[in-house]
């Protein structure tokens, strides 16, 4: 039986099964995943380092990266919702116009957590302890980009992505990051 996320389907690691010794942990590899873009801002300004490890402390399995130019396709594609928005060819101008870090994470209810570590869109609106609020005052230049759904994040991971740069291995300290959620 399933007790992760709740309405996110089968997709953390680490699961619970009964036995008749009661609960016990099960591995499954499918843990929710999220496309995680650090800006060319944050590339400009020395700070890739420091958004990747704030991820990384947090516990989550880094499974893919790629160091590149968005191009105008990928961009159109990923910002597809705003196509409409007064502000949309100045974002795609933006989001091409230097190198990005482009990653894939991993960990069950990932998307709410890198959502909630990155803060409100515009960087004078962001908490101070979270990524933007912490590093940006700007209402473009955000530092991070992360996927807000999980149908979003597997389009937008297969936009830089081959399935086989996508790595599937085992975190040796996982026992130790993901315990079981048991119900409440
Ligand atoms: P992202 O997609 O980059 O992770 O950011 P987000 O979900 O927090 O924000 P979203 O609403 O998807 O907006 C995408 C990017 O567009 C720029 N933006 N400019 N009114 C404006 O000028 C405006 N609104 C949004 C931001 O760079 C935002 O990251
Ligand atoms: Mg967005």
């Amino acid at each position: 039986m399933y007790h992760g996320h709740p309405g996110r389907g089968i997709t953390r690691q680490d699961v619970a099964c009964r036995s008749t010794a009661g609960w016990k942990p099960v591995a499954l590899s499918m843990a929710e995943r999220t496309l995680i873009i650090i800006k060319p801002d944050a590339i400009q300004r020395h700070l890739a380092g420091r958004i990747i490890e704030r991820f990384e402390r947090k516990g989550f399995k880094l499974v893919a990266a790629k160091f590149t130019q968005v191009s105008k396709e990928q961009a159109s594609q990923l910002y597809a919702v705003h196509r409409d928005k007064p502000f949309y060819e100045d974002l795609l101008k933006f989001i091409t116009s230097a190198p990005s870090l482009v990653t894939v994470f991993e960990a069950d209810g990932i998307i709410d957590m890198a959502r909630k570590m990155m803060g409100a869109t515009f960087g004078y609106e962001a908490e101070p302890g979270t990524i933007r609020g912490d590093f940006s005052c700007s209402q473009r230049h955000n530092l991070v980009h992360g996927s807000d759904s999980s149908e979003s994040a597997e389009k937008e991971i297969k936009l830089f992505f081959r399935p086989d740069e996508v790595v599937d291995y085992k975190l040796a300290n996982a026992q130790w990051l993901y315990p079981v959620r048991k119900n409440t």
